[in-house]
């Protein structure tokens, strides 16, 4: 009897233990101006506001001064007032795909569907891999052992990198989307178990689109708004359709050339009755660059027409004013 009393003690004890070892490693900080996060280099991000909490997820690069991108996990954040953050143990690696031999840990989306939530992946020129997750936070385990999407895939391209920056969309009819690319925008349905890609893969062309990567789907008052990076060094540009599969009408350039880096990888999302243009700069002074990056956010505003008034990239940023 006592030996059973003392094994649920020494139990309660670890797991204890184990709680506060979790609740440790989570780090809580105060934005005040762009970029939000200075302790460390952060890229690629991406977004979704689940109940009253904004959850961000971004790419991690190494620190400042390296002359190639450098990244080897992902990070994750989260809000309710866009102030004060937290950013939660580290959710998932590179090496969590053992079949992603380059060990490029670039640009990610993640999407909740049915309580569980994806995390769709680039890996430079090992494809598109997804992971999947309990809840937004993590941790996320490799749901598929192999990936999701090729370079084979891509049918209209022939350089390595180019199965990169997944971004998905659900619309209202419960239809999900994956879109894709470097070069040229791809775009497939997914099933609704969002590990299997249903059907026909498809390319999005218009007149005036001059894709280059970081595509990102979002839907308002019935227009879907396909916002991507264009040129190099990279400007967002966005186009409009009716469909989700277009045809898409060129809108013009979002977002210019962001400070001291060449891409600039936007996230769009609406948070509690306000848009936000969320994207990175090489900002960080004086080590920032196109390889050592960091997540800024701005406003994001519309014209009675449904057209995007161009994003105003400031040190302020969503912070004007306190
Ligand atoms: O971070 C690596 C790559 O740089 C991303 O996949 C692209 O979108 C660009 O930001």
């Amino acid at each position: 009897m006592r030996t059973k009393a003392s094994l649920i003690i020494i139990l309660f004890c670890f797991v204890s233990l184990k709680a506060q070892t979790v609740k440790d490693s989570s780090f809580v900080f105060q934005a005040e101006q762009n970029p939000i996060i200075t302790y460390k280099y952060t890229a690629d991000p991406a977004a979704f506001v689940e109940d009253d909490v904004l959850w961000l997820f971004t790419g991690h690069d190494y620190e400042g001064g390296q002359k190639g991108y450098k990244m080897k996990d992902w990070l994750v954040f989260s809000t309710k007032d866009m102030k004060t953050w937290k950013e939660h143990p580290v959710p998932l690696k590179i090496t969590d795909f053992k079949w992603a031999t380059s060990g490029d840990a670039y640009a990610g989306h993640v999407m909740e569907r049915n309580g569980k939530y994806y995390w769709y992946i680039s890996t430079n020129w090992t494809g598109i891999g997804v992971a999947v997750a309990d809840r937004p936070e993590g941790p996320y385990k490799d749901a598929l052992g192999k990936p999701l999407l090729t370079n084979e895939d891509c049918f209209a391209s022939t350089h390595s990198w180019t199965c990169i920056d997944p971004a998905i969309f659900i619309d209202e009819d419960d239809q999900a989307w994956i879109f894709w690319g470097n070069g040229v925008c791809y775009y497939a349905k997914l099933k609704d178990n969002m590990i299997e890609i249903d059907g026909e893969i498809k390319k999005i062309d218009f007149e005036g689109f001059e894709f280059t990567e970081a595509p990102w789907v979002h839907k308002k008052d019935g227009m879907y708004y396909l916002t991507y990076a264009t040129g190099f060094p990279e400007k967002i540009a966005y186009a409009m359709a009716e469909d989700i599969e277009g045809p898409y009408e060129y809108k013009g350039i979002l977002n210019e050339i962001a400070g001291n880096s060449n891409t600039n990888h936007q996230a769009i999302v609406d948070f509690n009755n306000d848009w936000y243009f969320i994207y990175h700069n090489g900002g960080i002074q004086t080590d920032g660059s196109s390889y050592s990056r960091s997540v800024c956010i701005e406003k994001m505003k519309y014209n009675p027409d449904g057209t995007i008034r161009p994003i105003k990239m400031t040190t302020k940023g969503i912070y004007e004013g306190e």
